[in-house]
């Protein structure tokens, strides 16, 4: 496996080989980046296996930010928000393939702890900059900075949110975006366009009604920080929607990212195909679609073509009813105009189907998803793990499972300071599941018999989804794919299905999986992936763990802080 693009090296090869002019070889491009040549990156390009190999450009990325409490109101309804420097969605992280990015946070929270998770991001051999508190590192308390840094092997869209508690969907978010080659044309680049459901009250006040009674009805939703909002009670609209110009005969990409606390979208533009290029970090084979289901924690890069009458066109955030409670479900929208004067709405129609009726909340169809870098999964069950995920009731409070029991690991100890530490005893609660061995194939077979859903997210890894299937897992009768099944960070469970999925221990670290939905992740759906433990401790800085989980200590304990759930 493995299967480094072997065109890629041969061609490198010849042209170095028949360059004479060049005394530099090894700085010499082999192609420029252009609005009609997106596959190439200077010596690499579109086929480069990124598990393998990225540029090295020696450029650093440095961002200063601060995590701060104050009001916004992204929809005309203010209320608190908790933030990078006051915005909603935070600053975009915007580096360029093999450049490394340095984050340093400092928690300007008066009652909250915080960690910054870079969601997708490989942390290849860095671990310990993966940002979850209780996992990677203890909370950075109040008065606290704490700075990350990695490297980007990958290129595409993403974001980065906080993980601790629920303070991600009180706005601690935003997005992250990594210039590189592409598998289709375009000429211009709109960036990320951030997706997130809204509610007008505090997350950590929503998250107590979803222990008590289960999801709690979201308010509408944001289209890159914005939208309006209209109280259907008052006849009230509030805010303003995002608009976007289009010239025509441009094409524009746009980098989806969903943030959703619990809201799976269907993504439209009337009028307007959308060409898709990438799920999550992996480029794929481009298809046309008139619309994209994108979940909790997904990307889609997609290219939009400015070809129609000049005209306003509805762009659609639908939120799938099917998988969560909103009362502005359709209201999720935003504005593609061609002449920029025009301040009317749009009297645009929705493609069919693009308003989501009667539909499940679901992946695209992983036959569409097929990666432009092929790689085949190797076929060897021996190193399969079966998990059940289920909900339970305890304390008159709604847990979820998915590991020997709903997962709970403690602020104050980290697992890598447990494992600093050479302390192996795991407690059951803690979901561990080991993978000593270096360069293996480890399966996952993820089931439920619950009709939720469940956008399940891995850290560390692109993990490669073999099989994705509603009904019960029969290893007799599944139809698994090996050859080149699509990769990515986060796939969906079927509600009352089961998926297959397979990674390869190329990573060491402890890595946590997980569903998620905001509510899910905070009731405990979830494990830890502890990869290739003895290579751990050379990786990690002691004294930075040590420092910040004394700082937390003291903030701790004068402030009698109390962890009430799972940790992450
Ligand atoms: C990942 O890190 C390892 C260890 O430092 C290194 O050998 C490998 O080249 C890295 N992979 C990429 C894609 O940079
Ligand atoms: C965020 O705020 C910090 C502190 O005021 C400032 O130094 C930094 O430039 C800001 N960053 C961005 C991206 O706005
Ligand atoms: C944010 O400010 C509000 C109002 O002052 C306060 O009640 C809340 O505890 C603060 N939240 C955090 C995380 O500091
Ligand atoms: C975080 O701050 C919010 C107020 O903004 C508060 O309700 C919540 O209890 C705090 N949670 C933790 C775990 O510190
Ligand atoms: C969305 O907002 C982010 C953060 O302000 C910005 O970087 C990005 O360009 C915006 N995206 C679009 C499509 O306007
Ligand atoms: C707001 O909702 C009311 C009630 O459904 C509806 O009549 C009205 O047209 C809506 N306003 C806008 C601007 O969409
Ligand atoms: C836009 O799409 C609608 C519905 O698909 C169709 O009826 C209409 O003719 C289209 N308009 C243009 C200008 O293409
Ligand atoms: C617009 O461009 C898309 C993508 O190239 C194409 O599929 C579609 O047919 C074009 N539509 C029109 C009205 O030309
Ligand atoms: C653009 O919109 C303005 C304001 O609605 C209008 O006066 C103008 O005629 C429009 N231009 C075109 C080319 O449609
Ligand atoms: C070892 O780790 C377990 C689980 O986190 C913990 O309960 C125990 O106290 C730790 N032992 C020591 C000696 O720190
Ligand atoms: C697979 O599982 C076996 C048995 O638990 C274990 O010995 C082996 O090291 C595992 N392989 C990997 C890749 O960790
Ligand atoms: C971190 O703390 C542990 C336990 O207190 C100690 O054994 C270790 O030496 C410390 N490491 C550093 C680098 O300070
Ligand atoms: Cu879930």
């Amino acid at each position: 496996m493995r299967t480094f693009s072997l065109l890629a090296i041969a061609l490198l090869s010849t042209l170095t080989a028949s360059s004479p002019v060049n005394p530099f070889p090894s700085l010499q491009k082999r192609c420029t980046n252009s609005a009609d040549d997106r596959s190439c990156w200077g010596d690499y390009d579109i086929s480069t296996n990124y598990y393998d190999e990225s540029p090295d450009t020696g450029v650093v990325r440095e961002y200063w930010w601060e995590i701060v409490n104050t009001t916004a109101a992204p929809d005309g309804i203010e209320r608190i928000i908790l933030s990078v420097n006051g915005s909603v969605p935070g600053p975009t992280i915007i580096a360029d393939w093999g450049d490394t990015v340095v984050v340093h946070v400092t928690n300007k929270l008066e009652n909250n702890g915080t960690g910054i998770h870079f969601h997708g991001i490989r942390q290849n051999y860095t671990n310990q900059n993966d940002g979850v508190p209780s996992v990677t590192q203890c909370p950075i308390a109040p008065g606290e900075s704490y700075t990350y840094t990695w490297k980007a092997t990958q290129y595409g869209s993403s974001w980065y949110h906080s993980h601790y508690y629920v303070q991600a969907w009180d706005g601690v978010a935003g997005g992250i975006q990594i210039n590189g080659p592409a598998t289709a044309d375009y000429d211009e680049d709109l960036g990320v366009l951030f997706l997130s459901d809204w509610m007008h009250e505090t997350a950590d006040q929503e998250v107590i009604l979803a222990e008590l009674h289960g999801p709690p009805t979201l308010n509408g939703g944001l289209i890159n920080g914005t939208n309006q909002y209209n109280d259907t009670t008052t006849g009230t609209v509030t805010g303003t929607r995002f608009e976007t110009t289009f010239v025509t005969g441009t094409r524009y990409r746009i980098r989806l990212v969903s943030g959703a606390a619990d809201s799976h979208f269907r993504f439209s533009i009337d009028n307007h195909t959308l060409e898709v290029i990438s799920a999550d970090f992996v480029p794929i084979v481009p298809y046309v679609t008139d619309y994209v289901d994108i979940s909790m924690g997904q990307r889609y890069d997609v290219i939009v073509t400015a070809n129609n009458t000049v005209d306003n066109y509805w762009m659609r955030a639908t939120i799938v009813q099917a998988c969560s409670e909103n009362d502005s479900p359709d209201n999720v929208l935003g504005i593609v105009r061609y002449n920029s004067t025009s301040t009317a709405d749009p009297t645009s129609t929705a493609w069919s189907d693009a308003l989501a009726v009667g539909i499940t909340c679901a992946d695209e169809d992983v036959s569409k998803l097929v990666p432009y870098v092929a790689i085949d999964a190797a076929e060897d069950p021996t190193n399969t793990t079966d998990f059940t995920v289920a909900l339970y009731q305890s304390g008159g409070i709604g847990l979820w499972e998915m590991g020997a029991k709903s997962f709970v690991n403690q602020w104050d100890y980290p697992s890598l300071m447990q494992i600093a530490q050479g302390n192996n005893t795991w407690g059951i609660s803690q979901n561990v599941y080991a993978y000593p061995e270096a360069n293996k194939w480890a399966y996952m077979v993820i089931q439920t018999s619950n009709q939720q859903p469940h956008p399940m997210h891995m850290h560390g890894h692109d993990f490669f989804i073999l099989g994705q299937a509603d009904g019960t897992f029969d290893a007799a009768t599944a139809d698994l794919t090996y050859t080149n099944p699509p990769r990515r960070d986060v796939v969906m469970l079927p509600g009352d299905g089961y998926v297959v999925i397979a990674f390869y221990t190329d990573n060491p670290g402890v890595w946590l999986m997980h569903c998620h939905i905001a509510w899910h992740t905070t009731e405990g759906l979830a494990i830890q992936i502890l990869e290739r433990e003895s290579e751990i401790p050379a990786l990690i800085d002691s004294s930075t763990i040590n420092t910040t989980c004394a700082s937390w200590d003291n903030y701790a304990s004068e402030d009698d802080i109390v962890q009430t759930d799972s940790g992450i």
